[in-house]
């Protein structure tokens, strides 16, 4: 007998950025919707990001929902680079101005989802043991939302107080006074340092990996700035749209070796001085040919070493594993200055790496650094840990994580073969993670709202990508990063952080604007590359 308690169109696990306009987009279509979101609040990503210093390294003005004109003309971004708390607050309001929360069990987790073949419905558990039952299912479950704690020995041992960057408590953490440990020199290690270093006693960085990081510039906006852009607001999001990152910005038209040294470091300045990650787009060719990356990194790393005032620390802050660019660069608030500081000291673990934890602290291979508090900013099991950890099963029963356990296959980063009416939203294989994550969430769910009409309109009951659809794209994205120095870092891209974790490059590389075009012909050529069928599979259109 059937254990379901509730039949919906679509269920949507998240309710993060693009769980959040999934409902809205498909409750607007007259669905039956229900979200499910493990938190207990709306936010994803910046519901548990709640670390000192965390803030968003895209432009708020851009890193915010274009779907909503009037929404987009009513709030008003205090700041270049927002807040955590600012983008919390922000995702609460959309909630509520949209009437979202009724449409979400929150403090819920789902564990486990099945498709029935004879229904042509899926089956979705929770860890508050509710099972339901949805005609469609969208995992929009964030693509650095399943952290990672790094099996060190003791770990569990440490008697003080212990948090992961990505899942912060909600109470205040005060760090006056104490002695605190940072393991991870990531993003949120590179935002977090500074901040916890202004009222800790003494802050020791563990760091095994140094990274690029080019500083925020971040400042208030001005009325008239604000008054600016929300006139040209349209425009703005129209280039964001067609652009390869999601926000109005291009590169030289020339390539970084193409232009004589003055030029060149002309244009490194301003972007030095414009400030953030988006100095990875200088030249067009930065990340694709090792002769014009050298050139920006030359310029990064000549800064670094100004930043710093011990040379010998400086050189420990600067990447020697990968080329600039092809890990994301942090975009930070004083960090390399942070190192002048008398109550900041840098471990190098690749030469003293840690042994162990201890109740008192962390020992090293030389030395033993006691401790009140350790944060780990270790990072995420990215793009496919948050589907990984739910047992998502398609036809004849087969599990994804089987399915994907040589590497994530999908089409578009959308679909995935025998897997019918099943959506991921920014999944790996789409470019999301190399962009404005807030449009790139807002073009796969109005492509998926848009596939859910034309399914009703025509009366077909299942979606599926076919297998060789799915080959082809995975070449795709393969052939693209091909082409790039990306595969040269040990990156998340990759699934290098993952102690045995398959490597395989899983963003598609080409970009937003080249992508969008291609999800939109996919559409429009009758969903080519998927059957469109009945519940068993057999097509019928
Ligand atoms: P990241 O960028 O994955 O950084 C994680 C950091 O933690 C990185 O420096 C790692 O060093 C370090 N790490 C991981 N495991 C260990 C162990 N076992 N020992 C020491 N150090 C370790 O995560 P973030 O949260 O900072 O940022 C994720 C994204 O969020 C970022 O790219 C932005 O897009 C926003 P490693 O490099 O592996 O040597």
């Amino acid at each position: 007998m059937s254990d379901v308690e509730d039949c919906f169109d679509a269920v949507v696990v998240g309710a993060g950025i693009a769980g959040l306009y999934a409902v809205h987009e498909l409750r607007a279509r007259g669905l039956r919707v229900r979200g499910f979101e493990s938190a207990a609040g709306v936010g994803g990503t910046w519901y548990h990001n709640r670390y000192p210093g965390a803030r968003c390294d895209v432009e708020s003005i851009d890193y915010s929902y274009s779907f909503d004109e009037e929404l987009q003309q009513d709030w008003t971004w205090s700041e270049r680079f927002a807040t955590q708390e600012e983008i919390l607050r922000y995702l609460d309001h959309v909630a509520d101005r949209h009437d979202l929360r009724p449409a979400y069990e929150l403090s819920t987790r789902v564990t486990a989802a099945e498709y029935d073949e004879r229904s042509g419905r899926w089956t979705v558990r929770t860890d508050t043991a509710r099972t339901v039952s949805a005609r469609f299912l969208v995992l929009a479950t964030g693509v650095l939302s399943a952290t990672t704690m790094p099996e060190i020995p003791g770990r569990d041992s440490f008697a003080g107080e212990l948090y992961h960057t990505g899942s912060w408590p909600q109470h205040a953490v005060a760090f006056e006074g104490k002695r605190v440990g940072v393991i991870g020199t990531g993003s949120s290690g590179i935002q977090t340092i500074p901040v916890v270093a202004e009222t800790a006693a003494q802050v020791t960085v563990f760091q095994r990996s140094p990274n690029y990081s080019i500083p925020a510039r971040n400042h208030p906006l001005t009325p008239e700035y604000v008054a600016e852009i929300k006139a040209g607001y349209a425009e703005r999001r129209r280039l964001s749209r067609i652009s390869g990152g999601g926000t109005p910005t291009s590169p030289h038209p020339r390539g970084a070796l193409e232009v004589d040294a003055a030029e060149r470091t002309r244009i490194y300045d301003q972007w030095w001085e414009r400030g953030g990650y988006l100095f990875a787009k200088a030249f067009p060719d930065q990340t694709t040919n090792l002769a014009a990356n050298d050139t920006a990194r030359e310029y990064v790393e000549a800064k670094i070493r100004e930043l710093v005032h011990d040379p010998e620390i400086a050189e420990q802050l600067i990447p020697d594993d990968h080329p600039i660019g092809t890990k994301r660069i942090v975009t930070d608030s004083g960090y390399f200055e942070t190192y002048n500081r008398d109550n900041v000291k840098l471990v190098n673990l690749r030469r003293t790496p840690i042994s162990e934890i201890t109740p008192e602290g962390v020992r090293t291979s030389d030395a033993f650094h006691e401790l009140d508090l350790l944060i780990f900013a270790t990072g995420f099991d990215a793009m496919t840990g948050s589907l990984s950890r739910i047992d998502i099963r398609g036809r004849d029963g087969r599990a994804l994580r089987d399915e994907w356990s040589a590497g994530p296959r999908t089409y578009l980063g959308l679909a995935v073969a025998g897997f019918p009416n099943m959506f991921v939203v920014s999944g790996p294989g789409s470019p999301s993670v190399l962009a404005n994550m807030v449009l790139t969430a807002e073009q796969h769910v109005d492509w998926i709202a848009s596939c859910v009409d034309y399914l009703g309109e025509n009366r077909v009951s299942t979606i599926e990508a076919t297998e060789d659809a799915v080959t082809h794209w995975v070449a795709e994205c393969n052939a693209n990063a091909a082409a790039t120095l990306f595969p040269a870092a040990s990156s998340w891209y990759l699934g290098a952080n993952i102690p045995g974790k398959p490597r395989v490059f899983m963003p598609y590389l080409g970009g937003l604007g080249k992508y969008r075009a291609i999800c939109d012909d996919v559409a429009a050529a009758g969903y080519r590359g998927f059957v469109l069928g009945d519940p068993a599979g057999t097509e019928v259109k």
